[in-house]
């Protein structure tokens, strides 16, 4: 143990004893030992082994506490803080620690409003509750609320909707700079992976300098990280690294695919390259001495005998196996989706009305929009009862027909209930003519039952679709204990589709359970689950998940016109 690891004990205990509003002496005792354990020179380990009785020598520290850092090194931990820490409520710690905030002001915080974890703080400050408690304010207030965000981002990956804002900010950027005579994307972010760590550019440039230069004039700079000749790495405000290389135009291609990656892919790239007894690297690929390819991706594949995949597919995962039987996936294209098959009106918790929706879909030139509004189960949406329900049926009668190249379904997103079963009648559901079901309550289910739940939902004669299956929230909450592989199963058996919902932070299902569909042969939806006409916009990252999924326009089930949907569930 390092003496800075015991000082974080020691602080740690000063942070919970004032949280519980211990004798102020008692907590400065220990935060002093803290402060003078991180300055200490010598080892307090060494100490331990070699002389505990020297521990007592060190000013501040008495018998207690030499007993205690003892222990520590000894053991690993402190019955002190554990017992300090089984009584305070588990998100207090991190509450603490946002910056301008600390021990005393997040008592107050619990005492006073029951906060105890980061949502609840920001629930308590977006409401302008804090802002009147003893010793806080409104610029107090607003301060914690940039510290939530700050300490939400560190260490997070960025959705791939906002990596996309950032690129293409900075390609704007880049392209007003006449020195670059190409900038390009490269690293997961052009992978299409659902969230991207940091984002890498490639620049063909004969004057680097004046690339850099213009580069770090970029709006949102935070902090300069690295600069080197061909090499500039920035942190963005909003916390994202971005990485900017200067490459050679005779290497570019070797480059592009080199920075591209995936790690792993390149790895099975250079074990073909050397099998074939050629070297490849981010110059070029090379025979001996004598670079044999390296302009263009196409050239580089191409020496390898390989197709110039889909960035999407460069994973290590089928991409090489389908190349060495010659049958790369066509992938599907956002282009190839006819209709839409989950989205919420005014009805419900949605911002437009029906009529509003379907002509942003028409609009978008699709042919359908099913209205899957909530059942009434989820209360706070104002979820549908039968009744409700068919009046809306009967408004899209009406709105249906003015149009010829358009049709709004009867549709209703039904809750699949904690107790199993659906939250509507069969009668009802059995008029509609497209019924989503989705798990919004019981999520804490054990994997038995959350899964029985939503095979019994699929074996349901009018269920067409599992919504968000794995109920996931990127940087948020983790998937639900489901049994995927046994949904897909009972998917497979009963006829029915799986839903990739398109909303950047879900992409629920991801590419890997895309993939698991596919070779099962459970048709995918891919759905925006639009709560307003600007939300019918994210179906292209929906799209780009499919793609890494391997997916092919027939392998998802809304690339059909609507007629052809219906024959593919079986129905007339
Ligand atoms: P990220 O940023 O964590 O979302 O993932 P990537 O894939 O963008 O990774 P990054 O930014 O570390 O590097 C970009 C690409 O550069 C990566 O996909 C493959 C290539 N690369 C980086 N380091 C290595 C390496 O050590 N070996 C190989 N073969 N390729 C590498
Ligand atoms: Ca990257
Ligand atoms: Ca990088
Ligand atoms: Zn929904």
């Amino acid at each position: 143990m390092t003496n800075a690891e015991i000082a974080d004990v020691f602080d740690q205990i000063a942070d919970l004893l004032e949280f519980q509003g211990a004798n102020p002496f008692r907590v400065r005792a220990y935060r002093n030992a803290a402060r003078t354990l991180r300055e200490l020179t010598e080892s307090l380990e060494q100490m331990v082994y070699n002389n505990p009785a020297s521990l007592q020598e060190i000013s501040g520290i008495g018998a207690d506490l030499a007993d205690k850092i003892a222990l520590l090194v000894r053991t690993g931990s402190l019955p002190l803080l554990e017992e300090l820490r089984e009584q305070t409520p588990i998100g207090v710690l991190e509450v603490m620690r946002v910056p301008g905030l600390g021990p005393k002001r997040a008592a107050t915080l619990y005492r006073e409003l029951g906060v105890s974890s980061l949502e609840q703080l920001r629930e308590a400050c977006t409401a302008q509750k804090v802002r009147d408690l003893p010793g806080f304010g409104a610029k107090t207030e607003e301060k914690i609320l940039q510290g939530i965000e700050l300490a939400a981002e560190a260490g997070r990956r960025t959705l791939w909707a906002v990596a996309d804002q950032l690129v293409q900010n900075i390609l704007g950027h880049m392209k007003q700079c006449k020195e670059v005579r190409t900038i390009q994307p490269a690293g997961s972010y052009r992978r299409g992976k659902d969230t991207v760590g940091d984002l890498d550019f490639l620049v063909i440039t004969g004057k680097p300098a004046a690339v850099m230069d213009h580069f770090s004039r970029l709006d949102g700079i935070a902090q300069e990280l690295a600069r080197g000749d061909t090499k500039m790495s920035v942190r963005l405000a909003i916390g994202v690294q971005v990485d900017v290389r200067v490459v050679p135009e005779e290497s570019f291609g070797a480059a592009m695919q080199y920075f591209t990656g995936s790690k792993a892919h390149n790895v099975v790239l250079r074990g073909m390259a050397k099998a074939k007894g050629l070297k490849i690297n981010e110059y070029g690929v090379f025979r001996g001495q004598k670079r044999i390819a390296g302009r263009t991706e196409e050239e580089v594949y191409g020496v390898l005998d390989l197709p110039c995949f889909p960035p999407e597919l460069r994973e290590a995962r089928e991409e090489f196996d389908w190349a060495a039987q010659g049958q790369l996936p066509v992938l599907v294209e956002l282009a190839d989706i006819r209709g839409d098959l989950h989205a919420h009106t005014d009805w419900t918790d949605g911002q437009n009305t029906l009529e509003e929706m379907a002509e942003a879909a028409r609009q978008r030139g699709l042919q359908y929009l099913a209205i899957a509004d909530h059942s009434k189960r989820v209360s706070m949406a104002h979820g549908l009862d039968a009744d409700r329900l068919r009046r809306q049926w009967d408004e899209i009668d009406r709105l249906n027909e003015r149009w010829r190249d358009f049709r709004l379904l009867k549709s209703v997103e039904v809750d699949i209930l904690e107790r199993g079963g659906l939250d509507l009648p069969d009668k009802v559901l059995a008029e509609a003519d497209w019924v989503v079901a989705s798990v919004h309550y019981g999520q804490n289910q054990s994997r038995e039952q959350i899964t029985k739940r939503v095979v019994d939902a699929l074996a349901h004669p009018a269920v067409c679709v599992f919504a968000h299956p794995t109920g996931r929230l990127l940087n948020e909450r983790p998937p639900y204990a489901i049994d995927l592989e046994a949904v897909l199963e009972s998917a497979k058996k009963y006829g029915k589709t799986i839903e990739l919902n398109s909303h950047p932070a879900r992409l629920d299902l991801d590419d890997v359970g895309c993939a698991a569909a596919r070779k099962l042969g459970v048709p995918v939806v891919i759905s925006t689950d639009a709560h307003s006409t600007t939300g019918l916009d994210v179906l292209r990252y929906g799209v780009l998940q499919a793609r890494r999924g391997g997916l092919t326009k027939q392998d998802v089930a809304n690339t059909r016109p609507w007629p052809e949907l219906k024959q593919l569930l079986g129905r007339s």
